[in-house]
């Protein structure tokens, strides 16, 4: 009899189309504990050396605002430049080219160096919310802009270059390779069906619990039936709200709460601040938006304790990802962490 929380098996992405290898055997001996010892965080409120800082100098002089709330500055390094080089795309089947235009901005969420989304209030991270919708609103409306990425790349682990919290957009003048992938799955899943995909996704996941983190009135977040990350977890708006800028004072809310949520059971769970790269999936710019769910995709690397990580090399570069852990116990132990950060004394919850 197969038995998937022990036999090997692949299960299907329909966000964008590809296969996830679970191997459950591998993983058939429990853990207990195995927790690093949490590094003592002696990070200031305020570091001089701090290009994102208020009141300090980025590269190239500009001095930062004496910010108090969020702030947003265009990237000194940025990879997208607006100008474009008027040029149709080029070359042949086998040398394909074309030139890409678009913006690129830093948002910092909060004057305070030593915080993160995780150590944040809800209260403080709501403005961060509207910051968001404000800056995709007003990139989805530049013209020659087909799509807007909101992501962070949180702790050293993921490549991030500064503990102050930030995260980056990069508006372009094309949909990126991911963004794609989940824009026709969704576009044919709308056409078929006549319901979004995500939408039909959460209330089968909501019915069954097993992969639930966390739920509220305007949000769910769940580690998804074919997540490849062991603690990738989704975060998808209850309501059909195709962007963030469509978000209303409810949903807003709902985000900033389950962005806490998530963030604090992740840093509990190894009891250090828990790498990942998050962002946010949403409707092209140019696109109807039907069959699209606003969503958030959280990919950490850890595994199993604050210093094992996995990699996705050899097979999975080659052939296919490939996860031991199951999405449920996964799912299991982060809903089963406390929603208090545990470095937290009960001040700022
Ligand atoms: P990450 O830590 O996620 O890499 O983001 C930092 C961004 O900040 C990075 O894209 C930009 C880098 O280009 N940056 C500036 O715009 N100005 C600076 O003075 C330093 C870094
Ligand atoms: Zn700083």
């Amino acid at each position: 009899m197969f038995d998937p929380k022990e036999h090997p098996h692949r299960r299907y992405n329909p966000l964008n189309r590809e296969w996830v290898l679970v191997s459950p055997h591998r993983t058939k001996r429990p853990w207990h504990g195995q927790m690093e010892a949490s590094k003592a965080d002696d990070r200031l409120a305020y570091d001089p050396g701090c290009y994102l800082c208020p009141g300090n100098s980025r590269a190239g002089g500009v001095a930062n605002p004496e910010y108090t709330s969020t702030f947003v500055f265009q990237n000194d390094f940025a990879a997208l430049l607006q100008n474009r080089v008027a040029a149709p795309p080029g070359g042949d089947d086998l040398f394909r080219i074309e030139p890409v235009s678009g913006i690129c901005r830093v948002i910092c969420f909060s004057p305070r160096h030593d915080l993160t989304v995780a150590e944040m209030s809800v209260g403080e991270i709501r403005p961060v919310v509207d910051c968001w919708a404000d800056q995709s609103a007003e990139l989805n409306a530049e013209p020659g802009i087909a799509y807007v990425q909101i992501f962070e790349n949180r702790g050293e682990m993921m490549g991030c270059s500064n503990p102050h919290p930030h995260c980056q957009i990069w508006a372009s003048s094309v949909v990126p390779n991911e963004v794609v992938k989940e824009d026709a799955a969704q576009r044919e899943y709308f056409e078929t069906h006549g319901r979004a995909l995500l939408s039909d996704y959460l209330h089968r996941e909501l019915a069954s619990g097993e992969r639930i983190v966390d739920v509220n009135d305007q949000f769910a977040a769940l580690v998804p039936y074919w997540a490849t990350w062991p603690f990738e977890v989704m975060i998808v708006s209850r309501r059909a709200v195709f962007g963030i800028e469509d978000l209303d004072d409810a949903g807003r809310d709902g985000l900033a709460a389950i962005l806490k949520s998530v963030t604090t059971r992740y840093d509990n769970l190894f009891q250090i601040s828990f790498p990942y790269s998050f962002g946010f999936h949403q409707r092209p710019a140019r696109a109807p938006g039907e069959g699209w769910r606003l969503h958030g995709h959280f990919y950490p690397p850890l595994l199993r304790s604050a210093t094992v990580r996995k990699f996705l090399v050899g097979y999975e570069m080659l052939a296919m990802p490939q996860r031991d852990i199951t999405a449920e116990s996964a799912a299991a132990r982060l809903r089963e962490l406390p929603e208090v950060h545990y470095r937290h004394t009960g001040s700022r919850i």
